[in-house]
């Protein structure tokens, strides 16, 4: 955002010579003219709490995310498939990090937003509360979760708020090397015997439509979408990423000789989009409710391991606070 320091107008102010700028002019003028917010602007306290809201709850699905896949790494069908799944677990860790510190930036510590998710305060995706049965699933998850999870998070890069856009780019790069080695991997399964092919079918079954639940509830169901929008955080509704979400998807299946589970898709010539079946969206709010297949395992997971962590932590502190008093007494 154009830098006002004290003295100085912001452009958006012109025209009122002698009279200090109104922040919410000069915030609404940097939004409208696509700059970036940055921590120390001024910004409205919803802004910030709102950001704080969606930067946590997608941190939160980052590291709750690496549970279902990681349930796999010891049971990889091979080296070099365990070594591919541990790098991905390890990234969706790395992206939980980045997040957190974006959430830093605007006054919030990791502890408390952690302590808000083991308290049951803060979501995580609905995505996350579906158990990885097969080998197969971790295919499933490369190419459909996390291919949702760019087609989502690619208009994020152009959020108005700096650290998050800054922060997402590196995460969609991630994420499409992640989506690619999905597609890879269920390629492989789908080009094996006849039971590794219905393997690889039976995981899409399961994980299409949850897939489509991660863009968020239809758009006239948003309570945030709108105020989103206008603040540039979002840059597209749910429905629109979820449409385009599903054109994306028709065409990788087949090349991938896998059927969608859904009798009513089929491309329509007039919108220049695929039509597709109804969502279940109480089965939507009831996983946001806490009543999924494994809402209860994850939370539980996620507290035991923080608390299993507590030595780590305590040893990073007593280390940095080591280093400091060593360099005070240096100096
Ligand atoms: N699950 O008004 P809206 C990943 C909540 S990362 C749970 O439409 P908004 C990487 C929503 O928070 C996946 N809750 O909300 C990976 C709100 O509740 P609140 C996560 C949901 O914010 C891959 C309420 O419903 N990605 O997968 C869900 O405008 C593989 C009303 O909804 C992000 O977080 C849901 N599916 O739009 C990791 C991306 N949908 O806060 C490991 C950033 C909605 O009032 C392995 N986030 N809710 O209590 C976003 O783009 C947005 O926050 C949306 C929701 C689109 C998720």
């Amino acid at each position: 955002m154009t830098a006002v320091t004290e003295g100085q107008t912001h452009p958006a102010a012109e025209g009122r010579a002698g009279t200090a700028p109104d922040p919410q002019t000069v915030f609404d003028a940097a939004v409208a003219a696509d700059e970036r917010i940055e921590p120390r602007d001024w910004m409205p306290d919803a802004y910030r709490a709102s950001l704080v809201r969606q930067i946590a709850q997608h941190a939160h699905s980052e590291i709750i995310g690496m549970q279902p896949e990681a349930n796999w790494i010891t049971r990889a069908p091979s080296l070099r498939r365990k070594a591919i799944l541990m790098a991905k677990v390890q990234d969706e860790a790395g992206h939980g990090l980045y997040l957190y510190s974006a959430a830093e930036t605007l006054g919030t510590s990791r502890e408390e937003l952690l302590d808000k998710l083991h308290a049951g305060r803060q979501k995580y995706s609905s995505i996350f509360n579906y158990p990885t049965l097969t080998w197969a699933d971790v295919g499933a998850i490369g190419w459909l979760v996390d291919g949702a999870a760019i087609t989502n998070q690619v208009p994020i890069c152009r959020c108005s708020y700096g650290p998050y856009a800054r922060a997402m780019v590196r995460i969609c790069k991630e994420e499409s090397f992640h989506q690619r080695q999905g597609f890879e991997s269920l390629l492989a399964l789908s080009r094996g015997t006849p039971e590794q092919h219905a393997m690889a079918q039976d995981a899409v079954n399961r994980w299409w439509w949850p897939s489509l639940m991660m863009f968020g509830p239809p758009d006239d169901e948003s309570s945030h979408s709108a105020q989103s929008m206008q603040w540039k955080i979002k840059r597209h509704s749910n429905d629109e990423l979820r449409q385009r979400f599903v054109d994306i998807a028709v065409p990788q299946a087949e090349a991938l000789g896998l059927t969608l589970p859904d009798p009513d898709l089929r491309w329509n010539e007039e919108r220049g989009h695929h039509d597709f079946g109804a969502i279940d969206w109480a089965e939507f709010r009831d996983v946001l409710k806490g009543n999924g297949p494994c809402n209860d395992q994850r939370i539980t997971q996620r507290r035991r391991a923080h608390e299993e962590g507590a030595w780590v932590r305590d040893a990073a502190a007593a280390h940095a606070s080591k280093h400091r008093q060593n360099q005070g007494e240096a100096a």
